[in-house]
């Protein structure tokens, strides 16, 4: 919902909720936690002008006692992230096939917190390492919250949660040494992934490159396991949640994404931070495939197996509502650090499936924010409070914040009238009635089995380019890996995937490639290639590199071009001081190459040497991430020849292209020499 005025979204429930614990500030006196005003915060108290500081100083304890504390544990995975609030909206009821509130009445608002968050770094670490990233969403629903807690790849790298510790363990940091940071490439990852081949799927999608996403903004999203809608006569059906990104489906490639961890680590962060602000808010369209419990072994693939995916082909995408992110945190802190997901948050008309990973997901998110948060009252923390009154018979523990009346705190009782009491509404959440039975065994149904049909279907879904940046991207780690048997044992697996794939690295790595007969892929999805996403200049970034003011004009001229397809620009000169009439925003020995979708160079003959070194390199590294760039003035001489011939290189009549041809994303039919 819009604010006429100011196009601003309006505040919604969640966030009239969260304005009643903001603390604000200005004009006020400073005080101690107890609220007495305080007359000195720079000197504590000491005996004598240089005497000792005594122990009496009770301003200085508190202030000091409360920043020792004010760390808490980071998440042992998706440590860091970065979060805002939002509107999902209804676009298409669902109401035949669910009764969850948020889906079934066409143009119903629901507030939303998401998190996005790289995997294996730690809090410190950097946005554009290779790695899967959290895609995770709390739905603030007038019937409770519910925790949609999915990655930006549909599948998962193990089957049952009892091998979760196992796997993390691998990709983190070794423990002996406690690297490397942020990074899958180093034996222990490649060491898991060659002895347990459940991963092969998983591992394409993230050495693919979705792994290194440009922006949060162009993630695709999905809910990984199959999870079950209930409607209001109890009917369940399968269905798998899809994210598809307004701005498309887009990455960054390897070398660019490494320089970046270097020159801005908060790329993403910063990025989705930048466009909320800006007003340029982050959409996706939210998507289900329904499959109805009849169909359930239709496809022959085990809708149980989260290493398993249903072709979008094969079960089309119904488009049923989308997500705004209107709104940045106040707080990094108090909101994004501190908000609690749970896949076991879930609304009436919501459920469960078998899947073995979802099973064992139920039990970690609940009992590790037990370390994380210091006890069991997270959801009394402002950001993970419903906006549904909560009413039970749960009291104390650290933190509690609520101030529960009343001398009767159990279930059932005949003090308080049985208050508060079960619901006998027909619409409010009961398990489904399943029926289940078996042996107890640690078994696994052999539908689980088949760990590679689905990896070949991926690769084979690539396109060329996408192809030999998945092959680069195993060499690249694999090289990092100091075990020969390591290296071996993983080409012996990847062999079983694809032959030229499997070659491409052993060759580089001196590895030998086994005879395998590597089955025909058996189906093709072409929407799991990138080439086949959407595409527009929105949301990308030029840089207009002027040697001096007397082409900030022809800038301005560029500028508006880009404007108008939501491409944003940002100017740099030798100084800052250089603009004359326009704002230069980089000095020119600030910025950097790789933060941006598109170089614009314009030159006279004899420029400042720093701008012509800094300008030259810009325009060389943009041209080998297969940017579009525009040599123009004497720049074009900075150049070698053949590259100015290239496709995505522009020239002064080219020029008015320019929104078109970054709208592209890369120009992949450029010559490159690696
Ligand atoms: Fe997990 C965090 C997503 C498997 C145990 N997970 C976490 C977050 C996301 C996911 C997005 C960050 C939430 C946030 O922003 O606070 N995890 C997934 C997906 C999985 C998955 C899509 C597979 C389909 N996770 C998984 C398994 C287990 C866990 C199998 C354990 C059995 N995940 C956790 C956790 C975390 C977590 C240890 C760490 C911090 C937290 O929960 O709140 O409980």
């Amino acid at each position: 919902m819009k604010d006429k005025k100011d196009n601003k979204p309006k505040m919604d429930k969640k966030q009239e909720q969260l304005e009643k614990f903001k603390v604000r500030d200005e004009g006020e006196t400073l005080t101690t936690n107890t609220g007495m005003k305080v007359t000195e915060d720079e000197k504590s108290l000491t005996a004598g002008r240089r005497g000792p500081t005594l122990l009496e100083d009770f301003h200085y304890r508190e202030k000091m006692m409360h920043f020792d504390h004010e760390r808490i544990p980071e998440r042992v995975v998706h440590a860091r992230g970065h979060g805002a609030h939002g509107t999902f909206t209804c676009t298409k009821s669902m109401k035949e096939f669910t009764k969850a509130i948020i889906f079934s009445e066409e143009g119903k608002e629901t507030p939303l917190f998401m998190r996005f968050s790289p995997v294996a770094g730690n809090k410190g670490s950097s946005d554009t390492v290779r790695d899967v990233r959290g895609f995770a969403m709390k739905f603030y629903t007038e019937e409770g919250n519910y925790d949609l807690v999915g990655n930006n790849m549909p599948v998962f790298f193990i089957q049952d949660g009892i091998k979760f510790p196992d796997f993390i363990h691998a990709v983190k940091m070794e423990p002996h040494h406690d690297m490397p940071q942020a990074s899958s490439a180093h034996d222990t990852f490649w060491d898991f992934i060659s002895q347990n081949h459940e991963t092969a799927h998983m591992l394409m999608w993230a050495m693919s490159d979705r792994g290194i996403p440009r922006s949060t903004n162009m993630m695709e999203g999905f809910g990984v396991h199959t999870f079950r809608w209930i409607n209001e006569d109890g009917k369940s059906h399968f269905i798998k949640y899809h994210f598809k990104p307004v701005l498309g489906t887009h990455s960054l490639v390897w070398d660019e994404a490494q320089k970046i961890s270097g020159k801005d680590p908060d790329f993403h962060r910063r990025d989705l931070w930048d466009s909320i602000e800006k007003g340029n808010y982050p959409k996706w369209e939210v998507g289900v495939q329904l499959i109805p419990e009849k169909d359930e072994f239709k496809y022959g693939i085990d809708l149980l197996d989260p290493t398993k995916l249903i072709p979008e082909e094969m079960v089309p995408i119904t488009i049923i509502g989308k997500i705004e992110l209107n709104k940045n945190p106040d707080n990094f802190f108090a909101e994004t650090e501190q908000v609690a997901f749970h896949p076991g948050h879930i609304i009436p008309g919501i459920d469960f499936t078998n899947d073995p990973l979802l099973q064992t997901r139920l039990f970690s998110y609940l009992d590790t924010q037990l370390s994380r948060l210091g006890g069991p009252n997270f959801n009394e923390i402002p950001i993970n409070r419903p906006i549904a009154p909560v009413y039970n018979n749960q009291r104390d523990g650290m933190h509690r914040m609520t101030i529960n009346t009343g001398q009767v705190s159990y279930h059932k009782n005949f003090l308080k009238g049985n208050d508060p009491h079960e619901s006998d509404d027909e619409h409010d959440y009961r398990h489904l009635a399943q029926k289940v039975e078996g042996y107890k065994t640690r078994e696994r149904s052999e539908s689980f089995d088949d760990h590679f049909s689905q990896a070949i279907m991926f690769y084979n879904s690539m396109s060329e380019v996408e192809k030999q940046h998945i092959k680069d991207a195993i060499s690249f780690e694999l090289n990092k890996c100091e075990s020969e048997e390591v290296r071996q044992n993983t080409v012996n697996m990847i062999a079983n995937i694809d032959r030229d794939l499997a070659k491409h690295v052993a060759e580089k790595l001196d590895c030998k490639v086994p005879n395998v007969d590597v089955k025909k892929p058996e189906y093709i999805s072409p929407a799991l290639s990138q080439m086949n996403t959407k595409f527009t200049a929105k949301g990308r970034k030029a840089l207009i590199l002027l040697s001096d003011s007397s082409y900030e004009k022809d800038a301005e001229n560029i500028i508006d071009i880009l404007k108008k397809e939501g491409c944003d620009a940002e100017i740099s000169m030798p100084k800052i001081s250089d603009g004359n009439k326009l704002k230069v925003d980089w000095a020119v020995d600030t910025p950097d190459s790789v933060l941006y979708d598109s170089i614009v160079v314009m030159s006279d003959k004899n420029p400042d040497p720093m701008f012509k070194k800094k300008a030259t390199d810009f325009l060389n590294d943009a041209f080998s991430h297969y940017k579009t760039i525009a040599p123009l003035g004497d720049s074009i001489n900075w150049m070698e020849n053949w590259k100015t011939k290239e496709p995505g290189v522009l020239n002064k009549d080219s020029l008015d292209n320019i929104a078109k041809e970054i709208a592209k994303h890369r120009h992949w039919d450029r010559k490159i020499v690696k």
